[in-house]
């Protein structure tokens, strides 16, 4: 029998201790459910260390990771206080293994996911919407995992920034969220580049995800919660010098930075 807590307790001492482990699925049996319930007891580790639940996040939402990872659905993990970043701030690369950082989408509910409701309700619970960035870090050996490692392991979530938020509805008035264009860029050089209608086609489509993945998971997501959508483009390693920067831009939405913190930076 699967020892969820067992699992839970072993990727939580990889993520603390930055030591990478083997995928779970070369020693154990661990089925999809199964999966979700590891990353649940692993959220229960970091809240009774006295971290707060603030949203969560979807993961191979653009066709060419799902199809990478042959999987037909996306995945769903949860996102913490002490992930956050502030827009700008500096972050600490020591705290992770061996990050890779995204450009994203992220929305703001103003009212609490309804599973029951028609999905244009689901959208009205929306309030705002934000670029930002995600890094991500597998707790495994080479950053190469099977569905199921990758679901225990919190779907590699490891640090969210967020830009300035606008009204959602405004920026509908004005914007095709579906048609924005998106760069990463590190130390002004451009990394990488796409299009928010990489996200599920359009990362609207993300609200009724989380509420389909959430629904099935026994996951709560509250007014007040964060969606990280997906990305945009490719992660790139998360630079490692001191003082680097790191932006995403959404045309029309605006930007999001994070440099990386060290001794020089
Ligand atoms: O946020 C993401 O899209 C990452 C999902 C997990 C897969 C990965 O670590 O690349
Ligand atoms: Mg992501």
């Amino acid at each position: 029998m699967t020892d969820i807590l067992e699992l839970a307790a072993r990727i939580d001492r990889a993520r603390l201790d930055r030591v990478p482990i083997p995928q779970l699925a070369e020693a154990e049996s661990v089925d999809l459910d199964a999966s979700y319930d590891v990353q649940s007891a692993g959220i229960e580790l970091r809240r009774g260390r006295g971290e707060s639940v603030v949203g969560v996040k979807l993961g191979f939402t653009s066709k060419a990771k799902a199809e990478q990872m042959g999987v037909s659905d996306v995945i769903l993990g949860v996102i913490t206080d002490e992930m956050q970043v502030g827009d700008g701030d500096a972050v600490d690369r020591s705290r992770f293994i061996h990050p890779r950082i995204e450009p994203e989408v992220a929305f703001l509910l103003g009212a609490d996911l309804d599973p029951d409701a028609p999905a244009d309700d689901q959208l009205a619970a929306v309030a705002q919407v934000a670029p930002a960035l995600e890094i991500i870090d597998s707790r495994y050996r080479d950053f190469r995992f099977a569905l199921e490692d990758v679901v225990a392991d919190n779907t590699s979530a490891a640090g969210f920034v967020i830009g300035p938020w606008r009204e959602l509805a405004a920026v509908r008035a004005e914007l095709d969220l579906a048609d924005l264009a998106v760069e990463l860029a590190v130390d002004g050089e451009p990394a990488a580049t796409g299009s928010t209608g990489d996200i599920l086609g359009d990362p609207l489509h993300a609200v009724a995800a989380v509420v389909r993945m959430a629904t099935r998971y026994g996951v709560r997501v509250p007014a007040g919660s964060i969606i990280l959508a997906g990305a945009a483009t490719a992660a790139v390693p998360l630079p490692d010098r001191p003082g680097a920067e790191v932006v995403a831009s959404v045309a029309g939405l605006g930007r999001v930075s994070v440099t990386i913190g060290g001794t020089d930076g």
